[in-house]
């Protein structure tokens, strides 16, 4: 339509004027990720939208993500401004782990090392030894099993098990949970599998156990995109966010993608496995990303100095 143009167009002359690049993650609009893509900003997970938005000279970054991408960019890199289409785009993960409470969980338990997952507030990341995203989870738990070293976890239940069943690292648990991965069903799954058995299916671990256990991989969302890209497959049942479709399809277009059914049948769903919060990022709002005085992200200068700490030790340890 000739309205969402004109968005395009105004978008591109503010990047430009404001000297700013977009950092976008894979489970925004298709929109927002080719227009991120044609203004040579980075759509990704949030492991490279971090690394991106680090060493990208702009002295402006549009981080179209949750909350807590935003947070992260600015933790990293300071000195730089940024903004966010709305700041209302949160994530259940960071939700369910309020910093007092998970400080007060810490403190009781001051014999593990406290890993946290990106998904949360800059507050939980300051009390956190190491943060992790899903692509380098594992590879750290390894790490710190192999030095026998115990672990508190959070606040991914689901992924923090599968880590656990992987490595047999000693995991103390943290109970929170992504509504948007929490729903797929194994049961439909299963018939599914009988409908497509030639199929391939990709799983992000943030999916319940019994749906990880039917996967053929299990992977971050760059795992899987690279999955579907490199295995013979020409099938893929996906469990994640179908934001990643766009992604998968322009990678591997040839082949064919289905979504993970997210109800108890086998019946695929269109409206779900799609996070409400990614989805309030839109053109309209970012097309007045430059404009407005209530989507600039702040943190706290005490509490960003401490969540550096386990950021960097995060981007180094996956460089
Ligand atoms: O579910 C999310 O929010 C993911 C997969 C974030 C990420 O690590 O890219
Ligand atoms: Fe959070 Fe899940 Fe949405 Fe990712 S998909 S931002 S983990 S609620």
């Amino acid at each position: 339509p000739a309205e969402e143009s004109d968005l395009v167009v105004r978008i591109k002359a503010d990047l430009e004027r404001h000297n700013a690049v977009i950092v976008a993650h894979y489970y925004t609009s298709p929109k927002i990720q080719a227009l991120a893509e044609e203004t040579g900003g980075c759509v990704s997970d949030s492991l490279e939208m971090a690394r991106f938005g680090h060493d990208h000279p702009a002295r402006t970054l549009v981080v179209c993500g949750v909350r807590f991408m935003g947070e992260t960019a600015k933790i990293l890199t300071p000195g730089k401004r940024v903004l966010m289409p709305t700041l209302e785009a949160t994530c259940s993960l960071d939700i369910g782990c309020p910093a007092d409470e998970f400080s007060a969980f810490c403190d009781a338990h001051p014999d593990r090392e406290v890993v946290v997952y990106a998904n949360t507030s800059a507050a939980v990341k300051a009390r956190a030894d190491w943060v992790v995203t899903s692509s380098i989870a594992l590879k750290v738990a390894e790490y710190l099993a192999d030095q026998g070293r115990k672990i508190l976890w959070a606040p991914d239940k689901h992924l923090g098990d599968y880590v656990r069943r992987e490595t047999g690292a000693d995991i103390l648990m943290w109970d929170g949970a992504c509504i948007v991965h929490e729903e797929f069903k194994a049961r439909g799954l299963a018939d599914l599998k009988k409908v497509y058995p030639e199929a391939a299916v990709l799983v992000h671990p943030e999916s319940p156990a019994a749906v990880v256990e039917m996967a053929d991989r299990v992977g971050s969302t760059t795992q899987i995109i690279n999955a579907a890209r490199d295995m013979p497959n020409e099938r893929f049942i996906v469990a994640t966010d179908q934001g990643i479709f766009y992604k998968l399809q322009q990678q591997a277009p040839d082949k064919e993608f289905i979504i993970a059914p997210t109800a108890g049948k086998g019946a695929t769903c269109r409206s779900c496995a799609h996070c409400p919060w990614m989805a309030m990022n839109e053109l309209g709002n970012l097309a007045t990303v430059f404009d407005r005085a209530d989507n600039e992200i702040h943190v706290d200068p005490a509490i960003s100095e401490r969540a550096m700490v386990p950021l960097r030790r995060m981007l180094e340890f996956s460089a």
